[in-house]
């Protein structure tokens, strides 16, 4: 059977350089609980994004760290004058099922913000009139490694005496002006899954503005134990274990190496697809920003091109091509959320996520099969 191309591949480093990173480990016998492996792969982190390390803490995965920064940050925690709870996080719909779960699942209400055409992150324009005396946070998503307008989105949080954890999930190694995504809002959260830029297995961390959030954060990762004899925390156990630090210490090293054979790709890419009438291709890098071609989103339009995304993705999967839509549907719509929102209320975000396919996309793709992809895709424009 002829290999299938997916979305994606993780990134691996050679078995010999892994083995060599693990060997150690079976002297110690030291295999999670924050050890060596671990505190080595945060300062490689910290000084790879140019934060102090004192502000960046390694957990399990992107999710477990999204929740427990809303917990270490005390979302919810507050009540307004009128002394109701202070609850709604300003989000949006377009993204990942872990964005909304988590918010929900901290016992939260999320209030969702439409996208922008132009990037598919929040729509800076329209958060302010969803400011509620309930609102505690906004969650924004650099979706696709896609910069938010953080400036104005810091600025607005700032305002009105909100937080701002982003969804930093797809966006290691984006800077902005040689600064890293991760000096925006009060904490970013990035993701290390294995379908990542950068991965370790499963894993993820946050990157705090304020540093003495650290230790708690570290605590609420690990039961909410402060002492020998204190737990102080209704928290749970989200640590990164030694055997995902090693592969991310191994996989940062050829980072840089695979974000130029990622650029490479997307502009093949760019090449055949930008300019075809119906078909609109991510919005690129801006000026002064540092991508890592994370994905590669494409829309199409059906009432210019007369077939839908749903077609190209059955026509590519036909041809052994296994794009994603990804995000469809919306988070909003989900099922286990009883429509309790109305997806009409973010108009952009419900079109794109009907017309917008992820084509494949990972540094080993060959330019055959790129080639082959868009061929696909443009042999279906009459
Ligand atoms: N926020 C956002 C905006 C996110 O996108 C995510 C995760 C999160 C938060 C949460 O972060 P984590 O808790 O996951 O760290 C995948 C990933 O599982 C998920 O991490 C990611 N977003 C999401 C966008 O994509 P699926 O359901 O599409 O995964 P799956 O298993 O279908 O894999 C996709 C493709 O990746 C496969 O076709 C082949 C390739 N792959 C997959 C695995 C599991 C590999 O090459 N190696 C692998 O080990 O969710």
């Amino acid at each position: 059977m002829k290999e299938r191309i997916l979305v994606t591949r993780s990134s691996m480093p050679s078995l010999e350089e892994y083995i060599e990173e693990i060997k150690g480990l079976w002297d110690t016998h030291w295999l999670t609980n924050m050890g060596v492996k671990h505190k080595q792969l945060e300062n490689d982190l910290a000084e790879y994004m140019g934060v102090p390390k004192e502000n960046l803490a390694l957990f399990v995965n992107g999710h477990q760290a999204l929740e427990c920064v809303i917990e270490a940050l005390g979302l919810g925690n507050e009540l307004n004058e009128k002394g109701v709870r202070k609850d709604e996080v300003i989000t949006t719909p377009f993204t990942f099922a872990s964005t909304t779960n988590a918010i929900v699942r901290k016992g939260l209400t999320p209030v969702f913000c439409d996208i922008k055409r132009d990037d598919y992150t929040i729509d800076e324009s329209k958060i302010e009139d969803l400011i509620s005396d309930r609102t505690c946070a906004i969650i924004p998503v650099h979706v696709y490694g896609n910069l938010c307008a953080v400036d104005k989105i810091d600025s607005l949080a700032q305002k009105h005496n909100l937080k701002v954890i982003y969804d930093a999930a797809h966006a290691f190694a984006v800077e902005k002006d040689g600064v890293s995504v991760a000096r925006y809002g009060d904490a970013s959260m990035f993701s290390f899954h294995a379908t990542k830029v950068f991965n370790t297995i499963e894993g993820g961390a946050i990157c705090l503005k304020d540093k003495r959030f650290k230790s708690k954060l570290n605590d609420w990762k690990n039961f909410g134990i402060t002492g020998p004899e204190t737990v102080e925390y209704v928290g749970g156990n989200a640590k990164m274990n030694e055997f995902s630090a090693a592969m991310g210490i191994c996989n940062l090293r050829h980072l840089n190496e695979n974000i130029l054979k990622r650029k490479k790709i997307v502009e093949e890419y760019d090449k055949k697809l930008s300019g075809v009438n119906g078909i609109v291709v991510n919005r690129g890098v801006k000026e002064g920003e540092r991508g890592n071609y994370a994905y590669y989103p494409v829309i199409f339009k059906e009432n210019v091109l007369g077939f839908s995304r749903d077609d190209v993705f059955e026509k590519l999967k036909k041809n052994g091509i296994c794009a994603r839509k990804y995000f469809y549907p919306l988070t909003s719509t989900y099922e286990c959320y009883c429509e309790r929102f109305d997806a009409k209320k973010t108009p952009v975000a419900l079109e794109i996520s009907k017309q917008v396919l992820t084509l494949p996309l990972y540094p080993e793709l060959e330019q055959g099969i790129v080639d082959k992809i868009c061929d696909i895709i443009l042999g279906m424009i009459e």
